[in-house]
């Protein structure tokens, strides 16, 4: 079976709040590998790409402000079933209910109704994470 590829971001709130080397941590300690890595400033047209599926939805501005706010991380993490793997690691996606023992549980919380502060980003098709690929590392 071919090895799978996934793309993770730190979010803005992980890389301010210093949890990335916490966070990439995780995702060594359970066994897999960081193929690609770089800090990035996102810029408005590369967030609207990544995101186009949310287009049109109440929450898709303020997503892309804050994915504005600062640096992100990026990541091509590779693993068996990592895109599976890597989404239960992160939790789910509003970080006050995602279980403890996840990122989102266990370093994520509401800061005021800003569910987009959630730590991480991870694919969550074989699909997604090749286009989300190509987006992050042209
Ligand atoms: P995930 O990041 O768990 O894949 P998603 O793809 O549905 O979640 O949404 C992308 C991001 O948008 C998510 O990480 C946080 C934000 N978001 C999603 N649903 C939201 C909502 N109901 N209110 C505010 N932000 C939301
Ligand atoms: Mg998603």
């Amino acid at each position: 079976q071919p090895v799978e590829r996934t793309l993770i971001l730190v979010k803005p709130d992980g890389v301010k709040r210093q949890l990335t080397g916490a966070i990439l941590a995780r995702v060594e300690a359970k066994g897999y590998t960081l193929a690609e890595l770089k800090m990035v400033n996102a810029d408005r047209a590369l967030l609207e790409e990544h995101y186009a599926e949310h287009q049109g939805k109440p929450f898709f501005e303020p997503l892309v402000e804050f994915m504005l706010s600062g640096p992100v991380v990026a990541a091509i993490v590779e693993g068996h079933r990592v895109i599976e793997g890597f989404r239960s690691l992160a939790g789910t996606t509003d970080p006050t209910t995602a279980a403890p023992g996840t990122i989102r549980g266990d370093f994520g919380r509401d800061w005021g109704l800003k569910v987009q502060q959630n730590l991480v980003h991870g694919s969550d098709s074989v699909e997604s994470a090749e286009r989300e690929i190509g987006i992050w590392f042209k």
